[in-house]
């Protein structure tokens, strides 16, 4: 399995549960390392730019509304099959579909406020963690 990149944002609605430490924890107890932080808050333009694959979903707006209502703490894992691991521990983007004992199952709210974002290809993973970061921000531990 190849080591991996991959961007990891904790939403609004979990920064507000007060429950980044319990999903970093997941993370880290997944092989999955952390190898860069930003909270930050974006703008619903900065919001807008992040999700612009969406931009002509009927949910985009308040996916942009909605990420931008609060802090997010952005952040670069980094381990073996990182961008599919994430994506698994993650578990469905409607948490009623989401598989219990994954992330989403135990955070999430509904499929607007579910949490937390991940890539969903190396690709993407890329461009994602540029959005967030230049190359001296990453601490790679290998
Ligand atoms: P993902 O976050 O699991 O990768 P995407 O399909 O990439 O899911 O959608 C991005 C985000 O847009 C989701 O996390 C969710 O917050 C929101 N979203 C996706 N589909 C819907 C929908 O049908 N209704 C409302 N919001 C949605
Ligand atoms: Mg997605």
């Amino acid at each position: 399995m190849p080591v991996q990149r991959t961007l990891s944002i904790i939403k609004p609605d979990a920064i507000a549960k007060n429950v980044i430490g319990d999903i970093i924890r997941r993370f880290e107890e997944n092989g999955l390392s952390v190898i860069a932080t930003n909270m930050t808050r974006l703008s619903a333009v900065e919001a807008g730019r992040f999700y612009a694959v969406h931009a002509e979903r009927p949910f985009y707006d308040n996916l942009c509304a909605f990420m931008s209502s609060g802090p997010i703490l952005a952040m670069v894992l980094e381990g073996k099959n990182a961008v599919t691991l994430n994506r698994q521990l993650m578990g469905a983007t409607n948490p009623k579909e989401a598989e219990s004992g994954t992330i989403r199952a135990d955070h999430a709210d509904s499929i607007d406020a579910n949490a937390v974002h991940g890539s969903d290809s190396e690709e993407n993973a890329a461009t994602e963690i540029a959005f967030f970061f230049s190359d001296l921000d990453l601490h790679s531990k290998l």
